[in-house]
């Protein structure tokens, strides 16, 4: 038996906060990610079986009681997470109640998890439900996709279709499209449950002002879509800056190619299908 802190769950989790660290996207203790672990992964390792201590949290899980999930701390900062990732992260179990955690491993200062935590929970309920391999949620700062939201209309449909029309891969990787939702206190039930019910159709919710919140099967998929969607928020700062307009574009009949090549799933309501 091998210690919890020597698993690819704790390496991946460090190594991809520290990614998001050197992107620039989580300044001071910005972000936050949680990690679902089946039961016989906890199951393998010499010191998970134990509670170390019950910590409550501010919504009911009670559809997720019995599931483990290694998940960052509130006010830590994500450029320590590798060094230090048994005090700036725990593994917890949600509680049968639904209303507190136990924790099984991390947080060993005392910690808890993050601010967010209610947002992560009920962002796993609504992915769980259309995505039997759903492990991540993932929230970070992405500089230029924020600077877009005081820029352009707060519209899931024109937002979704002005990234995918920023560079090929928009479409390929997000085919659904991303969600916006309005300006929210973070850290709140509300805004998590906006974004909760955003994820029934979508992996990817814009935080208007604030940032992303992005779900998935695996650490590197979900940094995949927030980095394309970053991409190409990128590119659309950087044609600003080069004065902003357009001579050539990525037309809709090239989304339609790329949609008809890729085989791909994509929304048909952000997609402009065209009149035979
Ligand atoms: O964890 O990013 O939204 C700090 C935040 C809150
Ligand atoms: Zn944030």
């Amino acid at each position: 038996m091998t210690k919890f802190i020597d698993s690819e769950f704790v390496k991946g989790l460090g190594d991809v906060t520290t990614n998001l660290y050197q992107h620039g996207w989580d300044e001071r203790n910005g972000g936050n990610v949680s990690y679902r672990i089946m039961d016989d992964e906890v199951a393998q390792f010499e010191d998970t079986g134990k509670v170390l201590r019950n910590i409550p949290i501010d919504f009911d899980a009670t559809k997720l009681a019995g599931q483990y999930f290694l998940v960052t701390g509130t006010g830590r900062y994500f450029k320590n997470i590798k060094n230090f990732p048994e005090r700036d992260t725990g593994l917890v179990r949600i509680a049968d109640n639904g209303t507190s955690v136990d924790l099984m491993w991390g947080f060993n200062d005392g910690g808890e998890p993050t601010s967010e935590f209610p947002s992560h929970l009920m962002s796993h309920i609504a992915r769980q439900a259309v995505d039997k391999d759903q492990r991540i949620i993932m929230h970070c700062h992405p500089t230029n996709i924020v600077a877009m939201t005081f820029t352009q209309p707060l519209d899931s449909k024109s937002f979704t279709r002005t990234i995918w029309k920023m560079h090929p891969e928009g479409i390929v990787v997000i085919p659904e499209g991303l969600a916006v939702i309005p300006y929210m206190c973070p850290g709140t039930v509300q805004i998590g449950e906006t974004t909760a019910q955003q994820m029934e159709r979508f992996r990817t919710v814009i935080w208007p002002h604030h940032g992303v919140f992005a779900a998935g099967d695996s650490l590197d998929e979900t940094l995949g879509i927030i980095e394309t969607i970053e991409k190409s928020a990128l590119i659309f700062t950087t044609i600003q800056a080069q004065g902003g307009k357009m001579i050539n574009c990525i037309t809709d009949d090239d989304l339609r190619d790329l949609v008809d090549r890729f085989d791909l799933p994509a929304n048909r309501e952000f997609l402009y299908i065209k009149k035979p």
